[in-house]
């Protein structure tokens, strides 16, 4: 029996070199050792306002592009989370076993918050519900996503943990996988920052539609430091944000890395990551380019992947309505 892999991605903003390293081109690698699930998750983009016309091709531009970037619909199945509605009936049976002190420790809420003060919904509070009913549905083992989601899969296996002591074994308690490098690719216009498709100044992230002037221009701008050398050093945020991003697109070991740069400068770096990012995002971009000139085709297989899911999430909302003596 293969282990159960499910993840998400909102589709909010633009999809960037962030979402792809730290979490999309891990899906795409590792598909077919696990039965791999796949969602875009709209209804976690509703916790912040969305235009109803951009929120509808956004969702099929992130499908696109996950296409695009290797996900083989014959392999995953690939989804939106709207069209089964169990995730939100889920939601809201596991927020009533979710103290509120564990959603007040949520980092993301705090961060996302404070940028929207007043403005904030319930619904952005209660992101980690959602989450968590997203993954339990299935019966997950295992959670791919970077470095910002590790929080919330804790939160999951918590609730999980707290029903089944409570209920008996109901649900699989699944793990967080974040990877060694790439889990948190920081924003290029300031590195103390994670690089996110919310930011409104675009500068400091690079989406995977961006063409190849815009990469550049990015790239050449980013923030580095007033040292020369070109070294994996953490405590340079700048310059090791880069040196990873190399890593990520190249496969090269560091110190390989580091020797073909011996004795040159940040610019060089630079001018040859560009042109790295580039060549490591043109087959996606092609493949984008061709399956979105038939959306129709996108959205048959968004249908067919949710109404072969449909059946397990549906199990398992059965069995916990029965659990807590429901319907
Ligand atoms: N900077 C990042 N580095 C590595 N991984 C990242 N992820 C997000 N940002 C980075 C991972 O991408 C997956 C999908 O992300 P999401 O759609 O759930 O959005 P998010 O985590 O809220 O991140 P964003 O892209 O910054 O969006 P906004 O600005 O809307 O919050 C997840 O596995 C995530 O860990």
């Amino acid at each position: 029996m293969k282990k159960r892999v499910f993840s998400g991605i909102q589709p909010t903003g633009n999809i960037h070199i962030g979402n792809y390293l730290g979490a999309i081109r891990r899906w795409v690698a590792t598909q077919a050792e696990f039965e791999s699930i796949f969602c875009v998750v709209d209804l976690h983009a509703i916790t912040i306002p969305q235009d109803p016309k951009v929120l509808k091709a956004k969702t099929r531009e992130v499908a696109g592009l996950l296409l695009a970037a290797g996900i083989d619909p014959e392999v995953s199945t690939l989804f939106v989370q709207s069209h089964i509605s169990a995730h939100a009936e889920l939601a809201w049976i596991l927020n009533c076993f979710i103290p509120v002190g564990w959603m007040r420790r949520m980092t993301q809420f705090k961060e996302k918050s404070e940028k929207q003060k007043d403005e904030v919904s319930t619904g952005l509070f209660d992101y980690p519900a959602l989450m968590a009913a997203d993954i339990l549905l299935y019966n997950t083992d295992v959670v791919p996503v970077g470095e910002d989601q590790k929080q919330h899969v804790e939160l999951t296996r918590d609730v999980a943990q707290r029903f089944n002591s409570i209920y008996g074994e109901t649900f699989r308690i699944p793990e967080a996988e974040i990877p060694q490098t790439g889990a948190r690719i920081m924003a290029l216009d300031d590195p103390t920052q994670k690089m996110s498709k919310s930011e409104e100044d675009r500068g400091g992230t690079i989406c995977l539609l961006d063409s190849p002037d815009e990469i550049r221009a990015k790239i050449m701008k980013a923030t580095t430091d007033s040292l020369r050398e070109v070294r994996f050093d953490e405590g340079r945020p700048g310059i090791y944000n880069l040196l990873v991003i190399y890593e990520l697109f190249t496969g090269q070991p560091r110190e390989e890395i580091e020797a073909r740069f011996e004795g040159k400068g940040y610019a060089d770096l630079k001018r040859e990551l560009a042109e790295v990012v580039i060549e490591g995002l043109a087959p996606l971009q092609a493949r984008y380019r061709e399956l979105t000139a038939d959306p129709a085709h996108i959205d048959s297989l968004l249908t067919q992947g949710a109404d072969r899911i449909r059946p397990i999430a549906e199990k398992t909302l059965s069995l916990v309505k029965e659990r807590i003596g429901l319907g």
